[in-house]
């Protein structure tokens, strides 16, 4: 059985090119909270993959991640 985020990922391979923002962690396009609970599971070891999570690009997916797309998705910045 397989998640909805492994779902996205295997749909995202079969595709010739899909550009992924940083920050869409879940690769749907969108960068909002529901990002920042994916990079919290990752960081927890929950998800095994992630599609781009280093917001804070130090080579590093954890809170810091999460806590940088909520006020994204906040519009702080
Ligand atoms: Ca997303």
């Amino acid at each position: 059985m397989i998640n909805v985020f492994e779902a996205v990922l295997r749909m995202s391979a079969a595709a010739t090119c899909v550009r992924i923002e940083n920050g869409d962690a879940n690769g749907d396009g969108l960068i909002n909270s529901i990002d920042a609970a994916f990079v919290l599971r990752y960081d927890a070891g929950i998800l095994q993959t992630i599609a781009a999570g280093d917001v804070s690009t130090d080579g590093v997916i954890n809170s810091i991640d999460a806590a940088l797309i909520l006020k994204h998705d906040a519009g702080m910045f």
